[in-house]
C-alpha cells in the first residue's frame, strides 16, 4: 500500500532513472544497441528494482504513465545518442504484458510522434504472443508501421509453441540467460543454443544472447553464429553518462 502511494509520488517527483546495458554486435565487435532498464531512486529506501515495483505498477494501472515516461525518456536519449554514436544505434524498451492489454496513452500519440522508429526495439515476452493474440497483433503492427523493431525477451523459457514466430513480425529473439549460463556445463545446452540460432536465422530473425558473463561463453556464441551478446562480461546496466564513457573506452 505504501508502495502504491510512493509510486504516485515518484512519478510526480521524477524519481525514476533509465539505466542502459550495451548489446554487442559479436561479428563486428561494436556496440550497436542498448537495452533500457528502469530504476527507482526511492528517497528513503534507496534503489528499488523494477522486479519489485513493476508488478505493483501493473496492478494499479500506474504502468501506463510509467511506460509513457520510459518511452519519452528513451526517445530523448535515442535522439542524443544517434548524433553521438551514429544513425544506426538503437535503444530497446521493455514492455510488460499489462502494457499491451491496458489502454495506453502513448499508443495514441505514437502515430503523430516525430521519431525515427528504426532506432528503437520493443522487448516483449513469449507469453504475450500466446495470450490476447489479436490485441498483441495489432500493437505489433502499429510498431512495425512506425519501423520500430520487435524482440522476444527471455526466449526459450516459457512456451513450447513456436508458431508465433511465423505469425508475428519478429526481428530478434533474446536467448534467456539460463541457457547461456549453462553453456560450459555440457553439450546439451550448446545443442539447444545452436538449434535456436539455426531456427531463428532460417526464419530471418536475429539472435541476442543474454547474460554473457565469460569470454568462453562469448567465444562459443561467436562460433555458433549468434548475432549479438549482452551481459556482465561487457557491462552491467549503467546510467547514461557511464554508458557514454563506456562507448568512448570500447576498443
Ligand atoms: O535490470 P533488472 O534485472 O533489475 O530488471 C528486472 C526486470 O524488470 C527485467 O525482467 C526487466 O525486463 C524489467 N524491466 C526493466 N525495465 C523495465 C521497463 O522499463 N518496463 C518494463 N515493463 N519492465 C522493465
Ligand atoms: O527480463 P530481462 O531480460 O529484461 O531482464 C534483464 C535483467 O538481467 C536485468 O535485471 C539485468 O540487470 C540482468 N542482467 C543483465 N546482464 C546479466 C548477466 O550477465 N548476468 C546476470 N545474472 N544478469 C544479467
Ligand atoms: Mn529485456
Ligand atoms: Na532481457
Amino acid at each position: 500500500q505504501r508502495l502504491i502511494v510512493d509510486l504516485h509520488q515518484a512519478l510526480k517527483e521524477n524519481q525514476f532513472v533509465l539505466y542502459y546495458q550495451p548489446i554487442v554486435d559479436l561479428g563486428k565487435n561494436t556496440i550497436s544497441k542498448a537495452e533500457s532498464l528502469i530504476r527507482w531512486h526511492h528517497p528513503d529506501h534507496g534503489m528499488i528494482s523494477p522486479a519489485d515495483f513493476i508488478p505493483v505498477a501493473e496492478e494499479t494501472g500506474l504502468i501506463v504513465p510509467l511506460g509513457d515516461w520510459v518511452f519519452n525518456e528513451a526517445i530523448g536519449q535515442g535522439n542524443r545518442w544517434n548524433l553521438l554514436f551514429g544513425p544506426d544505434f538503437q535503444i530497446s524498451i521493455n514492455k510488460s504484458p499489462a502494457q499491451f492489454t491496458q489502454k495506453s496513452e502513448h499508443h495514441d500519440w505514437l502515430d503523430d510522434l516525430d521519431v525515427n522508429g528504426s532506432n528503437f526495439v520493443i522487448e516483449i515476452t513469449e507469453g504475450m504472443l500466446i495470450e490476447n493474440t489479436s490485441t498483441v497483433e495489432k500493437r505489433i503492427q502499429k510498431y512495425k508501421n512506425k519501423k520500430i523493431e520487435v524482440a522476444i525477451d527471455d526466449f526459450g523459457t516459457g512456451y513450447s509453441s513456436l508458431s508465433y514466430l511465423n505469425k508475428f513480425d519478429i526481428d530478434y529473439i533474446k536467448i534467456d540467460r539460463s541457457f547461456i549460463n549453462n553453456l560450459s556445463q555440457g553439450k546439451q545446452y550448446q545443442t539447444l543454443c545452436e538449434a535456436m540460432i539455426l531456427m531463428a536465422h532460417k526464419l530471418n530473425i536475429k539472435v541476442i544472447a543474454e547474460g554473457v558473463e565469460t569470454e568462453e561463453q562469448k567465444n562459443m556464441l561467436i562460433a555458433m553464429g549468434c548475432d549479438y551478446g549482452q551481459g556482465y562480461l561487457f557491462s552491467p546496466p549503467v546510467p547514461a553518462d557511464v554508458f557514454e564513457q563506456f562507448m568512448v573506452q570500447w576498443q
